[in-house]
């Protein structure tokens, strides 16, 4: 079945061969190449499965090489190399990508920025964390975390993301309603083009209107313009006072209602605003070790967090919030978190959701900005047209389809829709595709809102972008990829 559709190879790219494997032999130090013997290298082709298959194991690809360079200069030279020989090259960084963006297509090189994971300097003072691209989100987290901050983005993949792939992808997050885009908080890039160029714009200013700001164009790329090996970036303190509610809802009328209540009543101490289905919740409870700290199901779930510097005040703050939306019977129940380990049983809740439909069956994902009001009315849609197409019908097993969730940054106006499916298969997809990016258009939203375009949404880039924005970015892939090597069949 077709999992997805697979541009064919380009026969502008060199096929790897023996000579080219000893080439890198002499410039990189052994450790960092895995080679199979199909272009005389020694590797087992199992050692190189973790780095041709995506997280969601729906793309593949079948690199017979991957190179894992330790410093700047090496990746110069590994794409000064690939540049001059038109050998395709897609860098990867945590592989924890949801549109087939990290993983090749075809036998395309993999350049893996693992081992580029050291800390630079950091700055106690201003908070700014200077990092090759190769760190681990949540290692940086730890690192910031001792000297009293905190990373600016923080997602469920933290364990396996890097702060490279992070800017590559422009990675959203739980914490964007609170600090913002990456697009703000990344202060300066290293990043070494196509040709071996290595642009230093490692700059720690928090101002400096000198030029355009090329930075901006590699933020959210792709890994299709260049490849992020260094990252500068501002880290907020960490906040003294911390409160998480898990709300029980009776509609998503009411989950607006409460957003807009939490904004009046909390104003700036509001750093999060998540929320979840029944179902979601329901696979949540299945797969995860975790209780729901509300003494009934809902309809709807929302997590609520404030981050502040006054804890009598946050804590007054949000008792008042609870407590009107309780009285005006906007929420059913609501649980407030008494310490850190409740709250971060809360976030895993949240942060487990991916995980549990991962659980439960192959799962289609549809990342998507939509105006809040009309936000998860498509989640309805879409079950109807499965139900239509008898594929699905809620609650009952043995079905194609399993299962049809929403969840997401509300606050963001991002939605996540999952569909979990027996397996993926054409009849499915195309029930989605492209029915789901013409809904999402029609209500002005966005096709991807945060995980990017990748390989899957490529072909899908008008429904929110106009031919004149599509036609200047392939005019900058040309001017920073001539040959088209980096990334090839994806984004634009
Ligand atoms: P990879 O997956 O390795 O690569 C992603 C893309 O960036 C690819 O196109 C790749 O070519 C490119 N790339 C990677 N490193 C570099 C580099 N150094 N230079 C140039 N290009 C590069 N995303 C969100 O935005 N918000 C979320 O809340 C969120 N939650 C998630 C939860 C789970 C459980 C999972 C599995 C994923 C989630 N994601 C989320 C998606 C994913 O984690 C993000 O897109 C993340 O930023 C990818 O980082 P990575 O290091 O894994 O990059
Ligand atoms: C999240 C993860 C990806 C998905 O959990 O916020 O970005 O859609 C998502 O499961
Ligand atoms: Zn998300």
């Amino acid at each position: 079945s077709r999992l997805y559709h697979k541009p064919a190879r380009s026969s502008t790219f060199k096929k790897l061969g023996k000579d080219d494997v000893r080439h890198f032999e002499r410039i990189l130090p052994a450790e960092t190449i895995l080679a199979t013997p199909a272009v005389g290298g020694s590797a087992d082709p199992i050692e190189l499965e973790g780095f041709n298959a995506d997280w969601l194991n729906k793309y593949r690809g079948s690199s017979q090489l991957v190179l894992r360079p330790k410093t700047t200069k090496e990746v110069s030279d590994i794409l000064k190399y690939c540049n001059d020989q038109g050998i395709a090259v897609v860098p990867q960084g945590g592989n924890t990508g949801l549109v087939g963006g990290s993983v090749p297509v075809h036998d395309e090189v993999v350049l893996s920025l693992r081992n580029m994971n050291k800390i630079r300097s950091y700055d106690e003072l201003s908070g700014i964390l200077v990092c090759d691209a190769g760190c681990v989100l949540e290692e940086l987290g730890n690192y910031v975390g001792e000297r009293d901050h905190i990373m600016p983005l923080d997602l469920g993949a933290k364990g396996s993301c890097h702060i490279g792939g992070n800017v590559a992808t422009n990675a959203g997050g739980i914490r964007f309603l609170r600090y913002g885009t990456l697009h703000g908080s990344v202060l300066g890039l290293e990043v070494v083009l196509p040709d071996g160029t290595i642009l230093d714009n490692m700059s720690t200013l928090r101002k400096d209107n000198t030029g355009y700001d090329l930075k901006q164009l590699f933020i959210g790329s792709e890994g299709s313009l260049g490849v992020i090996t260094g990252v500068s970036i501002a880290t907020p303190r960490k906040p003294s006072s911390v409160n998480v509610a898990v709300l029980g809802v009776p509609s998503y009328e009411n989950v607006q209602q409460a957003f807009k209540l939490a904004r009046r009543r909390c104003g700036e101490i509001l750093s999060a605003y998540e929320f979840w289905d029944a179902n979601c919740m329901g696979a949540v409870l299945k797969h995860q070790e975790l209780k729901n700290p509300l003494s009934s199901d809902y309809p709807f779930y929302v997590l609520i967090e404030t981050s502040g510097s006054n804890k009598d005040h946050d804590d007054e703050k949000m008792g008042a919030l609870l407590e009107e939306l309780m009285e005006q019977g906007i929420v059913e129940d609501g649980a407030l978190a008494q310490d850190d380990s409740q709250i971060s049983r809360m976030w895993a809740m949240r942060e487990g959701i991916p995980e549990s439909l991962g659980k439960t069956g192959p799962t289609y994902k549809y990342d998507v900005s939509i105006p809040i009001p009309v936000l998860y009315d498509i989640v309805g849609d879409i079950a109807g047209r499965l139900e239509t197409a008898k594929l699905y019908t809620p609650g009952e097993p043995g079905n194609p389809v399993r299962l049809v969730c929403g969840y997401g940054h509300i606050g963001d106006g991002n939605l996540h829709l999952n569909v979990v499916a027996e397996k993926f298969e054409d009849r499915i997809t195309n029930i989605f595709e492209p029915y789901v990016y013409e809904w999402v258009s029609s209500h002005r939203g966005s096709i991807s809102a945060e995980h990017g375009v990748g390989l899957m949404k490529r072909d899908y880039l008008g429904y929110s972008k106009s031919p004149e924005m599509i036609s200047y970015m392939k005019r900058i892939k040309d001017l920073f990829d001539p040959k088209g090597i980096l990334n090839p069949y994806k984004v634009v």
